[in-house]
């Protein structure tokens, strides 16, 4: 055996008795910190927050609710769970409620120009929440960072223009990690948002705030973009749907930060809803005349997707291991593939566990 085999042997074995020593001693001092202000914030009561925003809309444009009375129960909704979750940066529920009206006084009169069709306009009339890195004419867009306290957006981010276009109303802006750079989404000006299913835990990042409020029913649908997870980890933190979509399809200019040179290949900016049946509308939405290229329309064989997975880190030492309880969730979802792409699956983890070791 080589020297340098040897020594990386010992630096494994010692760095593993150092991770098995002080794991339990910091999830003890953690779970202390934390335990007197974990809550699960209050069930939904209003109906209207538990419906699908292109059921929403359906029912707007049909008018069996009105705009106002629909963004009116998430404004109260927002209000009430931000005071557990802390997501809301800064809102625009004045703003929001007069432009519900305008929609129920286009959608009750005669005659409905073209841009208002449910064609142009799928979900005229329904409320989103905007990431607050992305610009919201008027709001706020400072990526947690203290210095830009006092920036306000002059324009609307492309991917916000489609959004309102589409007929959505933006009601607030949410908090992100700072300068979208971490996994969770605490920073030194907006405090940290807190995980409405228990608040001593954290919601993800850099979408966090996005994550949050959808998932506590605050928002039904919401804006988030991600370079190494900022749509998936929130989503799966909160336990709402998000898709990071390929690079190209959803503009994401209009963002603070704006990455440069190839990381900008990297970042994408994709829907997180509620309803997984609101994700391919509102990509389209979001996509607008790009929408052709991802063939959103085609029948898809999910038993002919290829799924990639890994049921632990590999063995790295420098994070901490995957909870039991999470690889039992994907090894139910790996069983009921077809065993194709459970022998992907497979192959995938036992490549990363083999890398690690060498590392
Ligand atoms: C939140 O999580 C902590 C740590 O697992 C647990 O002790 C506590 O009971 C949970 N609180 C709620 C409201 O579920
Ligand atoms: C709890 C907390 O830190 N809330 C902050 C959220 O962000 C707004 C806007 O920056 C602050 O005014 C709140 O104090």
């Amino acid at each position: 055996m080589k020297v340098s085999h040897l020594l990386r042997s010992i630096q494994y074995a010692v760095l593993t008795v150092v991770g098995w020593v002080l794991t339990p001693i910091i999830r003890l001092i953690f779970s202390l910190v934390y335990r007197s202000s974990s809550k699960c914030v209050t069930p939904i009561e209003d109906p209207l927050c538990l419906l699908p925003a292109t059921e929403l809309a359906r029912k707007i444009r049909t008018r069996e609710v009105t705009s106002e009375a629909v963004v009116r129960a998430y404004i109260e909704r927002a209000r009430l769970v931000n005071r557990d979750c802390n997501f809301i940066v800064a809102d625009r529920f004045q703003e929001a409620l007069q432009e519900a009206r305008n929609v129920d006084t286009i959608l009750d009169g005669h005659v409905i120009a073209e841009k208002f069709s449910e064609q142009n306009a799928p979900f005229l009339g329904v409320p989103t929440s905007i990431k607050e890195a992305f610009a919201l004419k008027g709001m706020p867009q400072t990526s947690g960072l203290v210095m830009m306290r006092d920036y306000r957006a002059s324009e609307d981010a492309p991917v916000v223009g489609r959004l309102r276009q589409a007929g959505l109303i933006p009601t607030m802006v949410t908090n992100v990690s700072e300068l979208c750079m971490w996994y969770e989404s605490a920073n030194r000006l907006n405090g940290r948002s807190c995980n409405p299913y228990n608040t001593s835990r954290i919601v993800g990042g850099s979408s966090g705030g996005e994550g949050c409020a959808i998932a506590s029913g605050a928002a039904v649908v919401g804006v988030g973009s991600d370079i190494g997870g900022s749509i998936r980890m929130p989503s799966f933190f909160n336990g709402i749907f998000g898709h990071k979509p390929s690079n190209g399809l959803v503009p994401s200019g209009g963002q603070f930060p704006l990455p440069t040179g190839r990381d900008m290949e990297l970042l994408t900016t994709g829907p997180m809803c509620r309803y997984a049946t609101d994700l391919l509308p509102l990509l389209k939405v979001m996509s607008g005349p790009e929408a052709k290229l991802a063939k959103l329309d085609q029948k898809v064989d999910v038993m002919k997707i290829r799924f990639f997975t890994m049921f632990d880190d590999g063995g790295s030492l420098l994070v901490s291991h995957v909870e039991p309880e999470i690889q039992e969730s994907q090894r139910k979802v790996s069983t009921e593939q077809s065993n194709h792409a459970d022998r992907y699956i497979r192959l995938i983890s036992t490549q990363a566990t083999e890398q690690s070791k060498i590392m």
